[in-house]
C-alpha cells in the first residue's frame, strides 16, 4: 500500500541548518577524478519523448497532448525536445508546425531518415535542427535499406550541406553503431565533421552496450572529430542511464532522455533517472539549469496519456524512492537523512516518508512520531512499550500510518485520563480491536 504522503507528512522534524551541515558532502569519497574530456558537469538533453517515446508500444499523442507535454518539458528546463519526422504522416508534419509555433525556450528538432525528401519536409516544419539518422550495421545495411556505406556517406553529405544550407543545426548519427565496424563509423563520422555538421549521433539501438564498451567509442571519436557529440541508448539490458553517464565521461555532450523512459521495446534513459544520477555527480549544475520539482507533473501527464502507472521503484518519483523502513535505518535517517539517502527528496519537491507499523520497526521511529503528533505525555518508555505491541501486531499484518497514530492516541489518552495505558495495550490482541478504538478515538480528537 502506498503511504499517505500527499495528506500526511510524515517527515523527521529537524533543524535545517544543523541538517544542511550533517549532510555535507553528499558525494561518494570513492569518485573518481574527472577525465579531463568529461562533460558531467557541463551537459545538455535531448528529450526524445515526443519522438522515441511515440515508439512506445501504448503511446498516441493527440496534437493537444504533444503540446502538453512540450510544455511541462519545457518547464523542467531541457535542452532540446526532439519530434516525430514530418515524413511519418500529415499529422506528425502539422504537429511539429504546431510545436515550434509555441516559442519555448527548448529548441526544437525533428528526426528524420538520411534522405533529400525528408530533410525538405523538415526544414519546411520551422524547427531550429534536424536530427539526422542511417543505420550503418551489416544487419541493417543487409536486412533493412540496403545501401552500402559508400551510398551512405554520399547522402549524409547530400542532406548535411542542404540543412546547413537552410541556416539550421544539424546532427548525424548512425543507427545500431554497437555493431556496426568501428572503421566504416569513423570514417563517416570525419566526413560529416570536416563539412560542419553541428554533431555527430552514436546509438545504441538494441541496448547492446555497456559502460566500458561506451567509454572507449566516446573517447576513440572524442579524438578524432571536433563538433559535439550526442549519445542514444536503449535500456533492453539496464545499462541506459549507466552508458549516459558514462558517455558523458568520455566527451560525450548530448544525452537523449524520454520521460520515464519510454520508447521502442522497453525505452531510453528516463529523464528523471537521467537528471538523478547526474544531481549526484553535478547537484550544483543540475539544479541550476533544470527544474527537477517539475519532472512530476510530466510524468504524471505521459504515464496518464500512454495508460501505465509510474512505477513503484521509479527514480526519484516512484512511491518508495522516498521510504525507509528498517528500525535501523529509520534511526539514522531522523538522526541524519544523509545516512541512507543521496538524493534530498526536499530538492525534488518530494517528502521523506519513514515507514513504522511493521515488524522491522523500531523504538525511535515511534518515538519521533510521537513527537510529531505532540503527545509530550509520553516518555521513552512508552514509545518502546508501543514498538513492542506494534511489532507484535505487525507479525500477523503490517500496520497503516492511520492505525499506527489511533494506537498512539488511545495509549497516550489512557495514561492521561485513568493511567490505564498498560491495560490498553494489554488488551490490544487484534487489529480488529483498533478499529474500534478508532472510533471512539476520533469522538476524542479534536483537531
Ligand atoms: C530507431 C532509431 C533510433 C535513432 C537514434 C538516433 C535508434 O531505431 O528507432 O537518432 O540517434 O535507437 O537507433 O531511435
Ligand atoms: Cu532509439
Amino acid at each position: 500500500m502506498a503511504p499517505p504522503r500527499d495528506n500526511f507528512n510524515n517527515e523527521i522534524n529537524s533543524n535545517d541548518n544543523v541538517v544542511n551541515t550533517l549532510r555535507q558532502p553528499i558525494v561518494s569519497p570513492y569518485a573518481n577524478s574527472r577525465d579531463p574530456m568529461s562533460n558531467v558537469g557541463n551537459f545538455k538533453i535531448i528529450e526524445s519523448t515526443l519522438r522515441e517515446g511515440e515508439q512506445f508500444a501504448n503511446a498516441f499523442f493527440t496534437t493537444e497532448k504533444k503540446i502538453e507535454i512540450a510544455k511541462a518539458l519545457d518547464a523542467v528546463g531541457v535542452d532540446y525536445l526532439e519530434l516525430t519526422s514530418p515524413a511519418a504522416s500529415e499529422q506528425s508534419f502539422n504537429d511539429c508546425k504546431a510545436i515550434v509555433g509555441l516559442g519555448l525556450k527548448a529548441k526544437i528538432l525533428t528526426h528524420i531518415r538520411c534522405h533529400m525528401d525528408d530533410a525538405r519536409l523538415a526544414v519546411q516544419t520551422g524547427v531550429d535542427g534536424v536530427d539526422v539518422v542511417i543505420g550503418t550495421s551489416s544487419y541493417l545495411r543487409e536486412f533493412s535499406h540496403g545501401k552500402d556505406m559508400e551510398y551512405i556517406t554520399k547522402t549524409a553529405i547530400e542532406v548535411i550541406t542542404y540543412i546547413k544550407s537552410q541556416g539550421l543545426e544539424v546532427r548525424f548519427s548512425t543507427e545500431d553503431s554497437f555493431r556496426s565496424d568501428l572503421v566504416d563509423l569513423l570514417s563517416i563520422y570525419q566526413t560529416v565533421d570536416r563539412i560542419g555538421v553541428d554533431r555527430v549521433g552514436i546509438a545504441d539501438t538494441v541496448g547492446c552496450a555497456n559502460p566500458r564498451q561506451v567509454y572507449e567509442l566516446v573517447k576513440t571519436l572524442r579524438s578524432v572529430v571536433n563538433c559535439d557529440i550526442e549519445c542514444h541508448f536503449h535500456d533492453d539490458t539496464g545499462c541506459a542511464i549507466a552508458n549516459a553517464y558514462t558517455a558523458l565521461e568520455a566527451g560525450a555532450t548530448h544525452i537523449d532522455t524520454s520521460v520515464l523512459g519510454i520508447g521502442e521495446r522497453n525505452g531510453i534513459p528516463a529523464l528523471g533517472g537521467f537528471l538523478a544520477r547526474m544531481y549526484v555527480s553535478d547537484r550544483e549544475y543540475v539544479l541550476n539549469k533544470y527544474d527537477v520539482k517539475a519532472i512530476r507533473q510530466v510524468e504524471n501527464i505521459v504515464a496518464e496519456s500512454v495508460e501505465i502507472t509510474v512505477p513503484f521503484n521509479n527514480y526519484i518519483t516512484g512511491y518508495c524512492a522516498f521510504t525507509h523502513k528498517a528500525g535501523i535505518h529509520a534511526k539514522a535517517i531522523l538522526n541524519n537523512p544523509s545516512t541512507y539517502e543521496i538524493l534530498r527528496p526536499e530538492d525534488f519537491g518530494m517528502s521523506r516518508y519513514v515507514s513504522i507499523g511493521h515488524r522491522l520497526t523500531g523504538w525511535n521511529a515511534v518515538k519521533n512520531r510521537i513527537e510529531q503528533l505532540q503527545l509530550n505525555d509520553l516518555t521513552d518508555e512508552d514509545a518502546k512499550n508501543i514498538t513492542n505491541k506494534i511489532k507484535q501486531l505487525a507479525d500477523v499484518k503490517a500496520l497503516n500510518l492511520e492505525e499506527v497514530d489511533v494506537l498512539l492516541r488511545k495509549y497516550n489518552n489512557a495514561k492521561l485520563t485513568d493511567n490505564s495505558h498498560l491495560l490498553v495495550l494489554q488488551n490490544l490482541i487484534t487489529h480488529d480491536q483498533l478499529l474500534s478504538f478508532n472510533s471512539n478515538a476520533t469522538v476524542g480528537i479534536t483537531a
